[in-house]
């Protein structure tokens, strides 16, 4: 066997690396032949029985020909870059391409320096240090964190592209297994003062972002988190510790936490009246819409798959909800005129991405397809209109329609949401 000609690899390693000079004797120990061929990139057609295989490492890699990556990658201050949804399996989302959101770039912390100050109405002021944070018991939890900017912005009425795949339409969206302590443990610990109902949450980037958080959120379910997936949290998500709202949208997440002021009210802060309010059709705005509503969305097929032939085709995507659980995803084959249940496959965690999967018999003519998540407290993912009528046309945050996606009798799938206005 050789490798197949005018593959454009390397014959030379292939052949350095096996029969020819393991035969001639001229590799004398194992080291030689493991760093000939760990040093090359995949040979096609390579029997890899007949070459030994790389040493250990201290750091493991993606496999040459997987390159999933978040994008855009843009070089500013204020920037995000986008999880490549349509990629991955299961739930959990590798924490080097969990999605950026930041405000004033990303602080280099050094984690022996960085404090936690903590006060406000409190009985004990204290200045926790990350190895006195660490000393409290730990908690792990698998939750999503999204951008309540998600969804918008991409289109409009009158701008309904249809070159949107997964990752540009909702990539401002991850789940982490999120390590830490739990809020209410350091709030009992410094002694919240009668009267208290609100904090403010301060980050240490050069955007000083914070806001304000009900207390009644603080003690259900925030979490200090410093852990990602099993390892410290990445300086892109708020090394070495960020506030976790679970379920909540994602800017009232402080990263790179550096102070908790307990408070009788909201400080309505840069973030909370500028911005992350929701402009209404009346003219006025909703402000404090921390809880991200059920959303679902297909990740396959999506654009710019192409089904190559009629027939049976797994439907598969992500729903999620800050309520709690997901307790249903439907979905439509025919421009949501009917609607049948998708298998939920567990995990189903509250406040957690679930994978959806729907076996779809594709009878080769033109259709949509949708999904639309239901939860626990019963709410349904709107349709646009629904959505529109509700809040208005004029905020692009919280935008948690239903997606759909257009395939052509051609098999080419495009973004579908034009086909229903
Ligand atoms: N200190 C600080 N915290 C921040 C931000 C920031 O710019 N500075 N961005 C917020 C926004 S808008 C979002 S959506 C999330 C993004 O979290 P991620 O970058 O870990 O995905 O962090 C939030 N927390
Ligand atoms: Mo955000």
């Amino acid at each position: 066997m050789s490798p197949k000609e005018g593959s454009g690899l390397s014959r030379r390693a292939w052949l350095a690396t096996t029969s020819g000079v393991i035969a001639a004797g001229l590799l004398k120990t194992q080291a030689d032949a493991v760093s000939l061929v760990a040093q090359e990139a995949p040979v096609v057609g390579q029997d890899h029985t007949k070459v030994p295989g790389r040493f250990v490492s201290e750091l493991g890699q993606r496999a040459p020909g997987e390159r999933p990556r978040r994008l855009p990658r843009t070089q500013a201050l204020s920037s995000s870059s986008r999880t490549p949804l349509q990629d991955l399996h299961g739930i959990i989302t590798p924490a080097d391409l969990h999605f950026e959101r930041h405000h004033g770039g990303v602080p280099n912390i050094i984690a022996e320096e960085h404090e936690l100050m903590v006060h406000g109405m409190v009985d004990r002021p204290t200045v926790f240090r990350m190895a006195d944070l660490k000393r409290y018991p730990q908690s792990s939890r698998i939750h999503f964190v999204e951008c309540s900017g998600n969804g918008g912005g991409v289109y409009n009425r009158d701008r309904m592209p249809t070159d949107v795949t997964p990752q540009a339409l909702d990539g401002l969206l991850s789940t982490s297994e999120w390590s830490g302590v739990m809020l209410s443990t350091i709030l009992r610990e410094v002694g919240v003062r009668p009267g208290a109902s609100w904090l403010l949450a301060e980050g240490g980037d050069s955007a000083v972002m914070s806001r304000s958080v009900p207390l009644d959120k603080a003690m259900d379910d925030a979490m200090l988190a410093y852990g990602q997936n099993g390892e410290a949290i990445r300086p892109e998500q708020g090394y070495p510790v960020r506030l976790l709202l679970p379920g909540w949208e994602g800017n009232a997440n402080v990263k790179w936490l550096r102070r908790i002021e307990v408070t009788d009210q909201p400080t309505m802060t840069r973030e909370e009246t500028s911005r992350y309010t929701d402009p209404l059709k009346d003219g006025t705005a909703r402000q404090f819409s921390f809880v991200m509503d059920a959303k679902s969305i297909i990740t396959f097929p999506s654009y710019p798959y192409v089904l190559p032939e009629p027939g049976w085709w797994e439907i598969k995507g992500l729903a999620w909800t800050g309520r709690g659980r997901i307790t249903r995803v439907d979905i439509s084959t025919d421009r949501g005129v009917t609607w049948v249940p998708a298998e939920l496959q567990v995990p189903i965690l509250s406040k957690a991405t679930v994978r959806f999967r729907h076996l779809w018999e594709w009878d080769g003519r033109e259709t949509v397809i949708l999904s639309r998540a239901v939860d626990e407290t019963g709410y349904v993912q709107p349709t646009i209109q629904q959505l529109w009528e509700a809040r208005g046309e004029r905020t692009n945050y919280h935008q948690n329609h239903q997606r759909a996606w257009r395939i052509g009798a051609d098999g080419v799938v495009t973004f579908g949401l034009g086909e229903l206005l």
